[in-house]
Parts: C-alpha cells; structure tokens; sequence
C-alpha cells in the first residue's frame, strides 16, 4: 500500500530522537587472532569448505581493529549521533568463562573513549553472533550452563565500560543465531538439529537475555537503558482495506510451528513473561522444556524494544479471513541480497511492536545490500540507498507523526562488511571499504544522510 506524504518539509522526529549507524564485532574488526584474542564459532566455520560465498572470512575484514580511530572520524564528519558497536566476546574472554584478556577489553576502552571524544554516543551490543568456539565445544547455546556464561561475561564488560556507556542492546537477532545456526545450518556453528533442540537453544539464549539484563543493572555505574534487537517477519497491508490491515496485524501475531521468524515467540517472554499459547500449540512437542522460575529470570523490565527491519511480507486478508501472503509482481524492487523493497514495512513493524510490546522502539538494523563501487571520479554514486532510505524513513516518520513512540534510527552498516555466509558479496555500508588497500570512501548516501541527521529528518 503506498503510504502518501502531505508535508515533507516539517518534521515530525522528536526533538531527542537518535541518528545513528550500527556494526558488529566479527564483521569489521578482522584481527581475529590478535593481541590475546580467542577464536569464535566464525573463525572456525570461515575455514569449512564451502561455508561461505568464495572462502570468505573476517580474518581482517574492514582490520576496524585497527582503524577505529580513522573510522570514527568519517562517523563525526557523517555527523552520527550514536554508534551501535558489538563486543567480542571471545576477544574479551578468550575461552568464553574465566580468565579476561586484558589487551581484548582494552580495545573497546579505546574505542568507546575515542567515540566519545567525538561526540558520539556507544550503543553496545554484548552478542552479536560471535561465540567463543571453546564454549559450542561445551555445547554452546545447548548446554544449560550457557546464559551464565553469557552472564558472567557481560559482568565483566559492564564493569569496564559502564561508566561512559549506558545503552545496551543484548543480543542481535536470535532468530538466526539459532535458526540460522542451529536449523538451517547456514550460519556458525552450522548445525542441523531437531526443531526441539533449536527451540531448547533459543530459550537458553532468551534465559541468557534475562540474566544479562540482571547483571547490566547489578552492575552498571550509571543509569542504563537496556533492550534488545530481535528480526521477524514483518507483514504490511496489501492494500489500505480494514480487512487487510487487520490481515498484517494477524501476520505478525501468529506464531507459526515451521519456522522460527515469528516475533511473538521470542518477544513475548521477554516483555510478557511465557510462550504465547498459540506458539506452544503450533511446535507441539518441540516446544522447550521449562524450568520453574525460567520465565522470570526471562522477563526483566526493558527500557526499549530494538527492531531490526530490512523488508516486509505484503499481505491481505484470506477467503477464510486469515493473513494470506500476496506474491509481488515480477519485476518488483529488490536489493541486491535479494530482499524486497517495501518501505512499509518500518511502518507497520514498528507500529505493531510498540502496541503489542507497550515500549518505546528503536530501529536498531535498517537498510540494504547494492552493488555499489567506486567511479573513475572517485565518487560511490549509490543513488538507490538514498531512494531506499528515503522511502522507509518517511514510513518511519508517519508510524511517529501517529504517536508510535521510536526512539531512534540505526542505520545497517556504517561501512561495507563481512556478510557472514555470503563473504564480501554485499555492501550495506555508508562507507565504501576497498578491502586490498582498506581505503574508505564516504558514498553519496553518507552525506545525504548527514543532511537527514543535520535538519533530525526534515530533509526527507
Ligand atoms: S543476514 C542478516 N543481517 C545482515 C547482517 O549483516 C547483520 O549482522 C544482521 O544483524 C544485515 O542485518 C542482519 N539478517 C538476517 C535477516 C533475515 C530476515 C528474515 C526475515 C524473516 C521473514
């Protein structure tokens, strides 16, 4: 359904609304052996023939390791209000539990200081997929014992870095740490298993959620705002009928046994404290097994609900009055990951979240692959991620202008990344990164969005 804009020119961001761009640890830093640092199940999966598009790997990636500070400057000259950062787990414990490596948390003590030197606010993500491999050799997600690692390991990040950071995001997208990873096998560690298994790890990692939560409060210097950034399929209305708006709201509600998109299944534990009913009927015996006392270690007040939202499912209300997903017409336009673009999506997922959730949302992943290079005039003229960006931003800004409470806008990526199994195929970056020579090259897109965040939005 297009979504129509009357006054472009006056904007409806709120006043403390925050601009930012977002990366994780495994997909710029490289160094992955550097100074101390542990392996990760990527640093092992990277070496599996066939794992990832041309034996790709983060090995040195954008070596963001050793170029933060440069990095930083093109963020000030973007004019970023916040960086969204991922911490190394491995890099900060080598072996995942006990013994800390010194130099690994030092990094991202530099790191964070020279962010703030600049005036931009770390937002710190504590998982963002990079597991310590010495743990999945215990079992990883598996072994009941993990949120306690993963607890034990946020502790000791919080000590060093809470008192200059007070955002935290705890995990990034569960649903394909565990579905990818432990389902469909396509990502680290690459596991097949039984759905039951999968299920069991994700409400493991959801226990991992919960008691992280409890250890940034414990823990935390100063105030923190804490919350976290699931993915899911986000269904908008195929056309602006009543019946079809219900369709998408129904979408995203439903829970279904075949997969582990849906949003419910992992959100509302989280903010609701259980499984919703439909979801346990819907995975039947796969369900998890769950321990007396799980859901409240689970369920821990949270400042904000993250998002990350790249393309939504077109839907319409069925003959039976059930959501039925529409096929776009051939032709229809696609990134070059192949996702649909359908800036909708940041309308009707945020507004869903936030009247389902009851909390304040942040975008916390935004944004879309091309096939972007650098000209002969040393320009990266990415003309379709400013057309992208504008068409879901606008989106963005209606869902607000109609009192959806977004707090903030991350953009995905500050710079062209590792895209995990699919290697240097993809550029999401604001930032060009030639990876032979490591030089930088702000793209168009970069300094149109420095407009966007100069005027909070009203240059759209
Ligand atoms: S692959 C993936 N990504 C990309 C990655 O670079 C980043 O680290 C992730 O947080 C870009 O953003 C995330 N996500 C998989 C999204 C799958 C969407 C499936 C929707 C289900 C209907």
């Amino acid at each position: 359904m297009p979504i129509k804009h009357d006054n472009q020119s006056i904007t409806k961001f709120p006043s403390h609304f925050t601009w930012g761009a977002a990366a994780a640890a495994y997909q710029i830093e490289g160094a992955w052996d550097s100074d101390g640092k542990g392996q990760s199940v990527w640093d092992a999966f990277t070496k599996k023939k066939g794992a990832v598009w041309e034996g790709h790997s983060g090995n040195v990636a954008c070596d963001h390791y050793n170029r933060y500070a440069e990095d930083i400057e093109l963020m000030e000259l973007i004019g970023l209000q916040a960086y969204r950062l991922s911490v190394s787990w491995p890099r900060v414990m080598p072996e995942g539990v006990g013994k800390v490596n010194p130099r690994g948390i030092e990094f991202y003590d530099r790191l964070v200081d020279r962010l703030l030197e600049s005036n931009i606010e770390p937002w710190v993500t504590l998982f963002h997929w990079d597991y310590p491999h010495e743990l999945d050799l215990k079992g990883g997600w598996l072994n009941p014992d993990s949120p306690k690692w993963f607890a034990d390991y946020t502790k000791v990040v919080v000590e060093c870095l809470s008192d200059r950071v007070s955002n935290w995001i705890t995990l990034n997208e569960p649903q394909c740490f565990i579905g990818l990873g432990h389902l469909v096998g396509e990502h680290a560690p690459g596991m097949k298993l039984s759905l039951q298994k999968v299920l069991q790890a994700g409400h493991n990692a959801l226990l991992a959620h919960g008691l992280a939560v409890q250890a940034i409060r414990t823990n935390t210097k100063q105030p923190a705002s804490i919350g976290w950034a699931p993915v899911g399929a986000v269904h908008y209305p195929h056309t602006d009928s009543k019946e079809d708006c219900a369709a998408a709201m129904a979408g995203m509600h439903a829970v279904y046994g075949d997969n582990v998109w849906n949003n419910r299944w992992w959100g509302d534990p989280v903010v609701h404290g259980f499984y919703p009913e439909e979801g346990l009927r819907a995975y039947g015996a796969s369900a998890p097994k769950v321990k007396s006392g799980d859901f409240d270690i689970i369920k821990q007040p949270i400042d904000f609900y993250g998002c990350n939202i790249y393309s939504g499912v077109p839907t319409k209300a069925g003959s039976n009055g059930k959501p039925e997903v529409v096929t776009l017409p051939a032709g229809s336009p696609h990134t070059h990951f192949l996702w649909n673009r359908t800036p909708e999506a940041l309308y009707w997922g945020t507004k869903f979240l936030a009247e389902h959730y009851k909390l304040p949302v942040v975008v916390t992943e935004n944004g879309l692959s091309c096939n972007d290079w650098v000209t002969l005039d040393g320009q990266v003229p990415d003309a379709q991620r400013i057309d992208f960006l504008r068409r879901y931003l606008l989106c963005l800004e209606k869902a607000i202008d109609e009192g959806v409470d977004v707090r903030g806008y991350f953009h995905w990526s500050i710079m062209d990344n590792f895209e995990w199994a699919e290697g240097y195929k993809h550029r999401f970056g604001l930032i060009h990164v030639d990876y032979e020579t490591q030089k930088r090259t702000l793209k168009d897109s970069a300094y149109w969005y420095r407009g966007v965040i100069r005027s909070n939005g009203a240059s759209l």
